[in-house]
């Protein structure tokens, strides 16, 4: 037996310690829940195949000599590799990359006079939910943060059932029938013949796509918005973008649109922010959300709805069933029912996050679909995506698919089923089992009764031709930074653009948008001879600007959840970090110690420092604001350190504030920095904390002159 297999099973280690471990461990892994034995007088479960046979040896396979071949018949190594080989299941065609996390919904207001569904009835009470934030164009392996939408998916576990609301951070969608879904993800994913760019929507086939499909311009403006480029999984909105109905107890409907809104308000990074987080912490969002939830700083988002009736949708200037188009909260307020705190991640990513699958078909009594095209071709999709991926029809049987009320029918059998139903019927009506699952007419699911007539066809409504008017609206609502953004953001994915002809196609859309934008955007490009906008049928509207539709007035004046990352050295005046760090905790922010060293930093007290980051791996791009609290003699070092003048200049072009001592200043030097109103003395701590809440938008021009 080799020496590293010595394994005395059977100990019957009874301490209150060993016990709860023995607990831990059998309660999380299958087929561990054997006896216990001790190593170094450690408890551990004992190591088994798949078919509970104890291993001995788990270091060495079995070979028929000492330097020989090895064995064929080791099943141990065999069912080991077997499983490893097939670890991997098919990643998601979209959304692959995700984030999930449990928690719960809660109620605070019923929707009694619209719905039956106890999930918007009964208030007060908390359902158990999970929810995946995810990027939509890259692999699993892809990075947090491309320019891209943000998918929103929230699962509640209801008392009547799983009710799965599978939307967006923007509240439109590229186009208006589900048929063209394939061709836009074709067209966004890494072009076929090369297999990149990797998560990225700047390049040809995109845009080719895109400048084809005028109905997708209203979309184009959101993810030209810094809306892709979010800060936080935290501080972004949630959209089900499709408006659903609301069936009461006498049968009547409403339509409704929901939306999810963060408690700690929007936040944006800047484009060469984004860029350079990918770099310096490709699991940014990722990390973020994992540090916010275990340190007990849970994300939370209040749950809207905007109700309205059929008469109110006639009445509408655009098509609510057209998924391209929203309903500004000037014509529908939103109103607030509920919320939803995430307060447990995950026990097991694949377990969990990976397997989930939510389908927008997963629905509850009370609640039903609208007739918008898009949404329909999703209550297909998802159901036949969930049976490629996951492998089984009985994917629902996975414990975070599975419901957590009741449910009983007569599917049976299948790949890995788990269920063990017992008696010989299996189907219904029958009389031969009393206690088998019957139907229920008076509770159970009901679609509405919409009268439908009309003749058949692939026919698109004439109510869905105007794709301009929202387009413009969006633009328009956009204040003077948010506008140039979206001028910068066309300018660079259209730049990487080969064929000429796209380019030019694109900026003939934004003619109809706004002549200003294209123009910009124009000359961006170098384009000289603007092109001639494409004609259309529907008449573009001038609607007003609707300040909900902007981004930076809904960034929250706090530092609740935000990081600041303080940069130290040797000699750093211990008082003034105390200060610093007393200030930052009291605003509710967090911080993180930065330095050239991770061990063995000295403040001038002579204690030494606990270091967070170690400077190269720990940009200024990581954090929200920064601190210099710097010993002169530190200082001057520094300023000869291209990662520590990268820290404070990227955070000075990034429009954050910096805080600075008399060492910081010598680095601010260094940086060439002109110090500006968010360049603030450690001395003013209740200034900084106030310019840390927000950028200084107004310092823009002087670091990105705009296009
Ligand atoms: Fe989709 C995944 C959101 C249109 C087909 N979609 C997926 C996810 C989100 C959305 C959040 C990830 C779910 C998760 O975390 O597992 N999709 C949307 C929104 C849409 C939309 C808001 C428009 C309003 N999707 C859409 C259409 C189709 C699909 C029109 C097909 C006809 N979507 C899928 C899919 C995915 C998916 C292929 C891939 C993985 C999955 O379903 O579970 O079926």
């Amino acid at each position: 037996m080799p020496k590293t297999a010595v394994a005395k099973t059977g100990s019957k280690e009874t301490t209150k310690e060993a016990k709860k471990e023995s607990k831990n461990l059998t309660s999380t892994s299958i087929g561990n829940g054997g006896e216990l034995h001790q190593i170094a007088g450690k408890i551990y479960p004992q190591l088994t195949t798949n078919q509970g046979v104890v291993i001995a040896d788990d270091q060495n396979s079995l070979k028929a000599s000492v330097r020989g071949p090895t064995l064929l018949e080791d099943f141990i190594l065999r069912e080991k590799i077997t499983h490893f080989d097939h670890e991997r299941i098919p990643e998601r065609i979209v959304h692959a990359r995700g984030t999930g996390a449990h928690g719960y919904f809660e109620l605070t207001q019923s929707l009694e006079k619209y719905t039956t569904a106890k999930i918007l009835t009964e208030t007060g009470k908390q359902t158990p939910v999970f929810t995946r934030i995810s990027t939509v164009a890259g692999g699993s392996g892809s990075v947090d943060t491309p320019r891209d939408v943000r998918g929103f998916a929230v699962k509640f576990y209801t008392s009547e059932g799983n009710w799965d609301l599978v939307g967006n951070n923007v509240p439109v969608f590229f186009i208006q029938d589900a048929i063209k879904f394939p061709d836009l993800i074709h067209a966004v994913k890494m072009e076929p013949d090369r297999g990149f760019p990797q998560a990225a929507s700047a390049h040809d086939t995109f845009w080719d796509f895109i400048s084809l499909t005028p109905e997708a311009m209203h979309m184009v403006m959101w993810i030209m918005s810094d809306r892709t480029l979010p800060r936080s999984l935290r501080m972004i909105e949630g959209f089900g973008v499709h408006s659903f109905r609301l069936i009461n107890k006498n049968g009547e409907s409403t339509f409704v649109k929901f939306h999810w809104r963060p408690k700690a308000g929007l936040q944006s990074t800047v484009w060469d922010e984004t860029v350079k987080i990918a770099g310096a912490d490709p699991d940014f969002h990722r990390r973020d959300f994992f540090e916010a939830i275990t340190a007990g700083d849970f994300p939370e988002w209040e749950l809207a709805v905007q109700l309205f009736t059929e008469k109110e949708a006639d009445a509408f200037p655009f098509d609510h069933l057209d998924a391209t188009k929203l309903i500004p909260e000037e014509l529908v307020p939103l109103t607030v029912i509920g919320r939803m705190v995430l307060d447990r991640w995950p026990d097991n990513f694949f377990a969990e996050t990976e397997q989930v699958a939510f389908c927008p078909s997963h629905l509850v009594p009370g609640i039903d679909f609208s007739n918008d095209p898009l949404l329909h071709g999703r209550l297909f999709s998802y159901l036949d995506t969930q049976l490629s991926r996951l492998g089984s029809a009985n994917f629902h049987q996975i414990p975070v698919n599975a419901p957590r009320c009741p449910f009983a029918n007569h599917q049976r059998d299948g790949h890995m089923q788990m269920a063990r139903p017992v008696g010989r019927v299996a189907y219904e009506p029958n009389s031969l089992a009393k206690d088998a699952p019957r139907e229920q007419p008076a509770t159970g699911f009901t679609s509405m009764a919409e009268p439908v007539a009309g003749d058949k066809g692939r026919i698109r409504p004439e109510s869905f031709a105007d794709h301009y008017s929202q387009a413009r609206q969006f633009y328009v609502s956009q204040n003077e930074t948010e506008q140039a953004h979206i001028v910068a953001a066309l300018v660079f994915e259209l730049s990487k653009v080969e064929h000429p002809h796209i380019p030019l196609a694109m900026v003939a859309h934004l003619l109809h948008i706004n002549e200003e934008l294209a123009q910009r955007v124009a000359d961006g490009l170098g384009i000289k001879d603007l092109p001639a906008a494409p004609a259309i049928s529907a008449e573009i509207q001038d609607l007003p600007a609707s300040p909900a539709l902007g981004l930076i007035d809904k960034m929250k004046d706090s530092l609740a959840g935000r990081v600041l990352g303080i940069l130290i050295a040797d000699g750093t005046d211990a008082k003034v970090l105390e200060k610093f760090k007393a200030a930052v905790t009291a605003a509710d922010a967090k911080y993180k110690i930065i330095a050239p060293r991770i061990n063995g930093v000295y403040l001038s007290d002579g204690k030494e420092a606990k270091v967070d980051g170690q400077l190269a791996g720990s940009p200024s791009v990581i954090f929200d604001a920064v601190a210099l609290v710097l010993s002169s003699e530190s200082a001057k070092k520094l300023a000869r350190d291209m990662a520590a003048k990268g820290f404070v200049s990227d955070a000075f072009s990034h429009l954050k504030a910096i805080a600075y001592d008399s060492g910081g200043d010598v680095l601010l030097t260094a940086a060439g920095i002109d110090k500006d109103a968010a360049v603030i003395s450690t001395d003013k701590l209740k200034d900084f904390i106030a310019a840390a809440k927000t950028r200084l938008w107004t310092r823009e021009e002087f670091v990105r002159p705009p296009l």
